[in-house]
């Protein structure tokens, strides 16, 4: 018979993941990476001592599955960090589950690998595991930051070889993904729980600009190709142009501009531009991308440098389940009467791909600040445990519901 629920051993979860790859206020714990396998490791022991059956499978992903007959809830989100991040974004999700399957509730918990895109497939554990992603996606892989294959990661890992999971959606009422909401929406307002609508997909792209390395001094302005002005000109065209195509709530967002060779005295040859941008209505990515390649084609018509689109990966996005939010929404209004309100999510979130398989719901607490991807990121600690007390009640009467 499931107990209550730990608060004081759910926090000092959180602040023992918080130790492994600290970094100032956060952590830095990149896939792969030996914080991150230790992290792992570290996750799947505490989902042995909850009584689970813990793996680490081939591409990183943990899951302790729970040995007792069913119904089951999957629950849990990703423990990789984005570089020098902060030390909730995914950890909450995953820290959650353990106490709930601490508690005796019958939960499968998991930290799916890679969320946080640090290999270009995009989602790769969630995907992974809903046997969405291919032997020719994980060969072209690279690591966003040195270019390290992914083949070559998870070697050095020792994840190479390992059986990789394949989840049955059937063994599941549906996955729940506690997670900060990193935005201030709910500061703002004053509010303690976020139920999330819906989330959006992420469009990525590389804009790869070729011109010609130069002399800065000899070489005259009107017969110099110069890949960063540009990728500048190109760049402003669609700041521009996107608030004519975009929705109410999209975002676009150039991640890094790298410009080759980088020397102050020597013209940039070339230029490498990441740049995504976000919207939960397929429809109005597809138009925003229309748009991108309209930009180009007329820069390329214009400028004395070609602009080449790559697309990196486009993900889907993902209304949540009805069933699930009214669950989450009664057991907010328990513990947090009038202190919640139902918001769609801005940042993607291994939850769109489960919906895909199963129901899907996920429960946002405050960000101090609306930080996140920074290591400043924080949540006040009465909404940690507010957050985990609303998820046990609402996977509680899920779980005791009808199927
Ligand atoms: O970027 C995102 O939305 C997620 O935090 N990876
Ligand atoms: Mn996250
Ligand atoms: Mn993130």
């Amino acid at each position: 018979m499931p107990q209550a629920i730990d608060t004081d051993a759910f926090l000092r979860d959180l602040h023992a993941l918080r130790a492994i790859g600290r970094f100032k206020t956060g952590v830095h714990r990149p896939t792969y990476s030996p914080e991150d396998m230790e992290a792992r490791r570290w996750l799947a022991d505490r989902l042995t001592e909850c009584g689970l059956d813990a793996t680490i499978d081939g591409l990183g992903t943990v899951l302790g599955r729970h040995p007792g007959p069913g119904p089951h809830l999957l629950v849990g989100s990703h423990i990789e960090s984005q570089n020098e991040a902060g030390w909730l974004d995914g950890a909450l999700g995953v820290v959650a589950g353990l106490a709930l399957a601490r508690a005796g509730l019958p939960v499968d918990v998991c930290a799916f690998a890679d969320e946080e895109g640090h290999f270009d497939v995009g989602f790769l554990g969630s995907r992974a595991a809903l046997g969405e992603v291919s032997e020719a996606e994980i060969d072209g892989a690279r690591n966003r930051t040195d270019g390290t294959p992914l083949r070559a990661a998870l070697e050095r890992a020792g994840l190479a070889g390992r059986p990789r999971l394949r989840l049955d959606p059937a063994r599941y009422r549906g996955f729940l993904e506690l997670h900060i909401e990193q935005g201030t929406q709910l500061e703002r307002a004053g509010l303690h729980l976020g139920i999330v609508t819906g989330i959006v997909a992420i469009w990525q792209y590389r804009i790869v600009v070729e011109g010609r390395q130069d002399h800065a001094g000899g070489t005259t302005m009107a017969e110099r190709r110069d890949a960063g002005l540009t990728a500048v000109r190109l760049l402003a065209a669609i700041d521009a142009a996107f608030p004519r195509v975009c929705g109410e709530a999209s975002t676009w967002t150039t991640g890094r501009i790298a410009l080759d060779p980088g020397a102050p005295s020597i013209i940039p040859g070339r230029a490498e531009v990441l740049f995504q941008f976000r919207d939960v209505s397929t429809a109005v990515l597809e138009r925003m991308e229309a748009e991108l390649r309209a930009l180009i084609r007329e820069s390329n018509r214009r400028e004395r440098c070609a602009v080449e689109l790559v697309t990196v990966s486009r993900a889907v996005p993902a209304a949540c389940d009805p069933g699930l939010m009214r669950a989450l929404s009664e057991a907010a209004e328990e513990v947090c009467p009038g202190g919640w309100r139902t918001m769609p999510s801005g940042a993607g979130h291994d939850a769109q791909n489960m919906a895909r398989a199963m129901p899907a719901a996920m429960l946002f607490v405050p960000s101090i600040g609306g930080i996140s991807h920074h290591w400043a990121e924080d949540t006040a600690e009465s909404d940690l445990v507010l957050g985990l007390r609303a998820l046990d009640g609402a996977a509680r009467r899920i779980l005791q519901g009808a199927p």
